[in-house]
């Protein structure tokens, strides 16, 4: 008699799955990594994994992150095999970070570089942005459009930073590459004059604590550079993501423009909905661990965002997790423990911490309904960034990207609970609830419990597919 192969690989039985506003008692069957049935009983497969009625979401999907990229000086603490491992941990299924170099660098041989980065290292899939910190001619007219085409669809630029911003005549160039080409744009968008002048005036004042690095950076700083970029894109016709966005203004900005048809989108990230200026208010090097770019705000700034989220104007939340070991030879406090607010590198963990802290912050206390929870962590970044249908989403045909959610647990917040490599978080002290147990990943259980499972190097690369360019 020939045996016949069952049916699943894997069935994760008797979840409360999410499916647009509802949820609903279902088996999800899971064969050769994908999502092959969803029913009220599966039976037939390899392994089963009992969710016991508790929920069952997409993998979280966090478009913005930074790993083992180069950073003139300060060292990114992590590398593909720290941080997906810490995303995984935090219930994220795919991430997308940059491929970053310096600006004399070919865009394509610095994409090619970071590709072997992740090969052998990531535990979880992931796609990856071009950043573009020079727009030659050879980047504009052959590397850029070849690189669009061949699943590289959605690129960063800056406006801020010496060594990496764009000028007025390149991001115009650039955004009519991709709008050509049907790529997205995400911005980084500070206006950079501003900036340099108010640092000069503080700096000249001796106004040097990490406190200083939110007034050098106030709110009109990144409305303004919004309010530009809105511009350019609404001339273009390009596609735009402002990346972390912190402002209530900032965000008026982009809400002003969508209105009037600008095909813009507003990204944040749980330090702008959860930290505010206040905690930079501390000794040099306890303050240094609240320092990110754009700086932390108010809690006016932060109602804001979270009514942002709740009413569909914020697209997406991203960790932005830009990973600095406090102290050491790359570490934040490089230049030594009395370093000047500008000497600090900006950046804090968060791959880990992203997608429970919007589960307790933002679904638990009633700020943004369960639908808007996974469109905000999963599926809007997919979709944007051109990784849907397969990432992103509960359904047939889509990757086995699945995570079960214990809704009871609370967890206290220590640096040893996470898997990163900076040993340092900002939500130290903070009470978690509710948890991403178990985290599967194309089908296979990578995380259960605390337990690793998964192997570094399972992860793969998801291209991303350019849109239907205009
Ligand atoms: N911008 C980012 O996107 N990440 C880290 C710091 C910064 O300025
Ligand atoms: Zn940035
Ligand atoms: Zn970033």
């Amino acid at each position: 008699m020939i045996a016949m192969p069952a049916r699943f690989d894997l069935v994760v039985r008797d979840g409360l799955v999410a499916a647009g506003d509802a949820t609903v008692r279902a088996d999800i069957g899971i064969r050769d990594g994908c999502i092959r049935a969803i029913a009220d009983r599966l039976e037939d497969a390899i392994q089963i994994v009992e969710a016991k009625g508790r929920l069952v979401l997409p993998g979280g999907v966090d478009a913005h992150c930074h790993l083992d990229q180069p950073n003139y000086g300060a060292v990114c603490a992590d590398d593909f095999r720290s941080g997906t491992l810490s995303a995984a941990c935090g219930g994220t299924t795919t991430i997308v970070p940059f491929a970053m170099a310096h600006a004399s660098d070919p865009l394509a041989e610095t994409v090619a570089a970071y590709r072997r980065k992740a090969e052998g290292q990531a535990l979880i899939d992931y796609a990856i942005h071009p950043t573009i910190q020079a727009a030659t001619a050879q980047t504009l007219e052959q590397d850029l459009p070849e690189l669009i085409s061949n699943g590289y669809a959605s690129l960063k630029i800056f406006t801020t930073y010496d060594d990496f911003r764009l000028g007025d005549p390149e991001i115009l160039a650039v955004f009519k590459v991709a709008a050509r080409h049907g790529a997205l744009v995400m911005v980084h968008a500070e206006n950079d004059a501003i900036i340099a002048m108010l640092k000069k005036d503080l700096l000249s004042k001796g106004h040097v604590a990490p406190r200083f690095h939110a007034k050098a950076r106030p709110p009109i700083v990144e409305s303004e550079a919004i309010h530009h970029i809105a511009s350019f894109a609404e001339l273009t016709g390009a596609e735009v993501l402002i990346v972390h966005v912190s402002s209530r203004v900032g965000l008026e900005e982009v809400t002003r423009a969508r209105a009037r048809g600008v095909k813009i989108h507003a990204e944040t990230c749980p330090q702008y909905l959860l930290l505010t200026e206040k905690d930079l208010d501390r000794d040099i090097v306890e303050g240094a661990k609240f320092m990110c770019s754009p700086p932390l705000r108010t809690v006016a700034d932060q109602e804001a965002l979270w009514a942002g989220m709740a009413r569909g104007s914020v697209a997406i939340h991203s960790s932005d997790h830009s990973p600095y070991r406090l102290t050491g030879p790359g570490g934040k406090l490089r230049h030594g423990p009395q370093s000047r607010f500008d000497q600090i590198a900006n950046g804090m963990p968060g791959l880990e911490l992203r997608q429970p802290l919007l589960f307790s912050e933002g679904y638990l206390k009633g700020r943004i309904s369960l639908a808007q929870f996974i469109a905000l962590s999963s599926t809007n970044a997919a979709e944007l960034h051109g990784i849907a249908p397969r990432k992103g989403s509960i359904a047939i045909g889509a990757d086995g990207d699945l995570v079960i959610w214990d809704q009871d647990r609370e967890t206290p917040v220590t640096p040893d609970l996470l898997h990163d490599n900076t040993g340092h978080t900002p939500y130290a002290g903070m009470r978690i609830r509710g948890w991403p147990v178990t985290t599967i990943a194309r089908g296979e259980v990578i995380v259960d419990d605390g337990h690793v499972l998964g192997k570094a190097g399972r992860g793969r690369f998801v291209p991303s597919r350019a849109r239907v360019a205009s």
